[in-house]
């Protein structure tokens, strides 16, 4: 396999059209190897502001393009992705670290998203009723709501980044986008695609910088009328209060604690094929990853038996490889996190069944590697059940009945993605109507949701909006509900009705 590179060290903003450097920087270290992959700018509030203002100008402008010809760029965006899709690939893997084929999958779910929200550019539906009066006709419309701010993560700087960005572009809006700066390279090649596809100059803009400065300085912007976010749940805590007292609307996903319920009469082989799959992909880095497993006690020394088997399987190193199937970490803060956890999880009285350990594996021992690991006899109450660890790292908990496992599963504050293993239809009908997470799945893991649908929880995992689907459209636009009286009179509503 060649390995693709990218044509320049040093990232620069991109405003208005044009490749904006700034002064200061950091770089981008590659976590499975160590390397510095390019360095990224770190702009301050100056950078917002004045990506603001051009984006503002540029709103106007594109907001009056009809709808299915801004969705034409969003196909030649399609297209470009698709074209470029393992170069984009490979470069996620080595920013992020998740394995190729991960990466190639959330590369799809890009492209996935462009060509979906295109054809949004001919429907963006609103609704016709009829008016209370002779002669009156209503309509509800959805309008832009003008320049938005974006501010994504690290873990999926690409998909993500197309949830948020495709809907409010195709809706009409102007972007200001902050990406992680672990991540930036996705960001580039992203914004060099939206400069080939046609996409007019200022519509969508990039100002990479920290959470601090830039990220800061987006939420403070009285110009910036959306903040939609995907990240730590504290920072997503202080966005949504700033914004809220600035009357700003705001989108947030944060964490998660899903879990997958392995019912006595579930298919066990598949459940672990599911497990290991939603716990260790990734690293276990994805909002959507099992951190729980909840097992009925008739099968959970099967269960643990032979998922240990399969954990033993695993293969560990660089992503670029493709026999690997567990990449590194992201840095090592991601991995004092982890280790934290561990000490807390024995302290507390689990049982440490495999891992536990950093692992030195890799090109030249210089990448963050942790070892799948598996907590038994957790109880629903233990941190390592209740907090969020963002790594590979899964507790068992051993229920008795159905009700007791949905009990355990709603018992947290966070409440994205859960999964129930049965082959019990009864169940499975209970299960959907109780389990109180956005996303459900049966007899399949937690991670792998589809952009049409959706993307979102309940509890602290956000505040009631969603990414992707139809329903992202309702984060970048105000609804607009519109009369028109051709009866030549003046007709009062709920006055002149006979
Ligand atoms: C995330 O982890 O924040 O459902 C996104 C999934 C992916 C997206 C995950 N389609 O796991």
């Amino acid at each position: 396999m060649t390995v693709v590179s990218l044509e320049t060290n040093k990232l620069a903003n991109y405003i208005s059209g044009q490749w904006v450097d700034v002064g200061n920087t950091t770089p981008v270290i590659n976590p499975a190897t160590g390397d510095t992959i390019v360095e990224v700018p770190l702009s301050d509030a100056s950078s917002v502001d004045h990506a603001v203002t051009q984006a503002k100008k540029a709103q106007k402008e594109w907001a009056l393009v009809p709808a299915p010809q801004r969705a034409e760029v969003l196909y030649q965006v399609g297209y470009l992705m698709k074209e470029r899709k393992e170069r984009l690939a490979q470069l996620l893997t080595m920013e992020n670290g998740k394995v190729l084929e991960e990466a190639r999958g959330e590369v799809q779910e890009g492209i996935d998203m462009a060509f979906y929200m295109a054809g949004e550019g001919r429907r963006l539906f609103g609704q016709t009723t009829p008016a209370e009066l002779k002669d009156k006709f209503a309509m509800s419309q959805r309008a832009p709501v003008g320049v938005v701010g974006i501010i994504t993560p690290w873990n999926f700087p690409i998909a993500i980044a197309t949830w948020k960005s495709f809907p409010a572009i195709v809706a009409g809006n102007a972007v200001i986008w902050k990406p992680a700066t672990e991540t930036p390279i996705m960001a580039y090649e992203l914004a060099k695609i939206f400069e080939e596809s046609g996409l007019p100059v200022g519509v969508l803009n990039v100002v990479f910088g920290a959470g601090s400065s830039v990220g800061d300085a987006m939420v403070q912007h009285k110009d910036l009328r959306v903040i939609s976010f995907t990240g730590s749940d504290a920072t997503g805590r202080n966005i949504a209060s700033e914004c809220g007292r600035q009357l700003k609307k705001v989108s947030l996903e944060m964490g998660g604690k899903n879990a997958i319920i392995v019912m006595d009469d579930a298919d066990i082989d598949l459940a672990v094929e599911g497990i290991i799959w939603s716990a260790f992909g990734t690293s276990g880095q994805r909002c959507t990853a099992c951190s729980r497993v909840i097992v009925h006690e008739k099968v959970k020394e099967t269960l643990e038996e032979r998922l240990l088997a399969k954990m033993e399987e695993l293969t560990i190193g660089n992503g670029l490889d493709e026999s690997i199937k567990v990449g590194p970490i992201i840095n090592k803060a991601g991995m004092d996190k982890i280790k934290d956890y561990m000490e807390i999880g024995k302290a507390e009285g689990a049982k440490l069944l495999a891992g536990g350990y950093e692992l030195n594996v890799g090109d030249n021992g210089k990448g963050n590697y942790f070892a799948p690991t598996l907590f038994s006899n957790a109880t629903a109450e233990m941190r390592i059940s209740q907090e969020e660890i963002f790594g590979p790292v899964v507790s068992l908990i051993s229920v008795k009945s159905f009700e007791e496992a949905i009990e355990v599963n709603n018992g947290v504050d966070f409440g994205l993605s859960s999964s129930i293993f049965t082959t019990d239809v009864n169940r499975v009908f209970q299960a959907q109507r109780d389990l109180d997470t956005g996303i459900v799945y049966v007899n399949a893991g937690t991670s792998g949701a589809e952009i049409h649908l959706p993307f979102g929880g309940t509890k602290g995992t956000g505040n009631g909006h969603r990414d992707s689907g139809v329903q992202a459209l309702d984060v970048f636009t105000e609804w607009k509900a519109v009369y028109v009286d051709y009866s030549g009179k003046l007709q009062r509503a709920q006055i002149d009705v006979d």
